[in-house]
């Protein structure tokens, strides 16, 4: 039996909740996780003691307030083994991280002809903002085919890459498949053709190690709240000299050198991308974040992770009626089903009468929905405070779903 990382009634306060007369079983982690009691007192703390804005005023507030947020900042450069903390961007999440690297290089480098690739399993944050760049600079859009499986091999990426190639953009893990793309081994491909190698990190900085350097890419875009940290907090990390190379997009407040009526200069990374007053106590709630996932491990977390994601997969494929979506192995934290005769909302609702909450849905992956030939699917995702309860709780509950709906 796979038993939960960490002490679930010690450290997160909300799974101790009952639903509908059920204890709490949280399978909607890909969405957004629970947060340890550490990271709500740190966020309480911070507001209790130390608020003040931040690289502006010199009372001793505001001093304590601009180290504790510039010690988070520190923390998550070692956590993706960033060369810098001038590579770690302060942004609200994943979106924006993806959206800003097409303004910032986007809108400068992108010329008429030029080509990105990307996959049809991306999230539409990894899919719009790309579109956008596109038609603004009249450069075209090319998808890599997917396996039946979910999957993509590299024979299908280089099919797509050419010397027309000038952005290649994946996610690492994907939200609905729970695949585990071959990121290095893409950059590569990509640098060969003088391309940059951008990385939605949303699902896969969560429940593994990342390290920038031994992926060779060159912009990674994560989210705070799906590892544990507030929302409204997530990172852009961008190599320095692409960063330098590229152009603000927020525009104010702290992220200038030089102002006169006409003209302005920048700041140095990172202020440079940080325009206005940001998300101090998120950044500092998400510092704390990555030091309770460093205190278990992210090799830990990594096999916790891909454990409970392959047991359900192979549980809920027992169930007669039951279709499972993406590879059974090597997946990741999330496994997306379909019960035949039930659409996903009453599946999700059902779950959610025995206390289970999944998500059911798009995912915000319509083209993938679309590949699958499904209008929606529902999902179940994991995290560190999951256990082999939680997967027998689901696979009971899904039986009783069958049951009460006559199947
Ligand atoms: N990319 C991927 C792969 C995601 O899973 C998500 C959010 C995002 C980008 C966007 O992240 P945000 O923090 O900016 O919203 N995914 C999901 C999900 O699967 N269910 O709800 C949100």
């Amino acid at each position: 039996m796979i038993t939960a990382l960490v002490d679930i009634t010690e450290d997160f306060p909300i799974l101790k909740r009952q639903i509908n007369g059920h204890r709490l079983v949280y399978l909607d982690s890909a969405a957004t996780s629970q947060k340890p009691q550490s990271v709500i007192d740190c966020i309480t703390k911070y507001y209790e003691n130390t608020n003040a804005n931040v690289l502006r005023s010199v009372h001793t507030l505001a001093e304590e307030a601009t180290v504790a947020m510039q010690e988070a900042r520190e923390k998550i450069a070692r956590f993706i083994h960033a060369n810098s903390y001038r590579e770690v961007i302060f942004t609200r999440g994943t979106t924006e991280s993806l959206n800003t690297i097409a303004r910032a290089w986007g809108d400068k480098f992108l010329k008429e002809g030029d080509e990105i690739v990307l996959s049809p399993m991306e999230h539409h944050s990894n899919i719009i903002p790309w579109q956008q760049l596109a038609k603004r600079k009249g450069a075209h859009l090319r998808y890599i085919d997917l396996n039946k499986d979910g999957t993509i091999t590299i024979e299908s990426v280089k099919k797509q890459i050419s010397n027309r190639t000038r952005i290649v953009t994946l996610s690492a893990v994907s939200n609905v498949l729970g695949t585990i793309n071959p990121i290095a081994e893409v950059a590569k491909l990509a640098h060969e053709v003088g391309a940059i190698m951008v990385v939605d990190g949303a699902q896969s900085v969560p429940h593994q190690p990342t390290d920038v350097q031994n992926l060779g890419i060159d912009f990674l875009a994560f989210s705070g709240h799906k590892m544990l940290g507030p929302t409204g907090i997530g990172i852009l990390w961008g190599k320095e000299a692409l960063l330098e190379a590229s152009d603000p997009v927020i525009f104010g407040g702290e992220m200038i050198a030089y102002v006169d009526r006409e003209n302005a200069t920048w700041a140095e990374l990172p202020a440079k991308f940080e325009g206005g007053t940001p998300h101090i106590a998120g950044a500092i709630g998400l510092g704390s974040a990555v030091d309770y996932l460093n205190a278990i491990g992210m090799s830990r977390i990594e096999e916790h992770s891909r454990e409970l994601a392959q047991e359900t997969y192979q549980r809920l494929e027992e169930i007669p009626g039951v279709i499972v979506y993406g590879p059974p192995y090597p997946r990741t934290s999330v496994v997306a089903f379909n019960i035949s005769g039930i659409h996903s909302h009453d599946v999700s609702q059902v779950l959610d009468a025995q206390g289970i909450a999944i998500r059911a849905g798009h995912h915000c992956a319509q083209p993938l929905m679309r590949w699958l030939d499904v209008g929606s699917t529902a999902r179940a995702s994991f995290y560190l405070y999951n256990s082999g309860q939680d997967i027998d709780a689901l696979v009971d509950a899904i039986k009783t779903a069958r049951r009460y709906f006559k199947l």
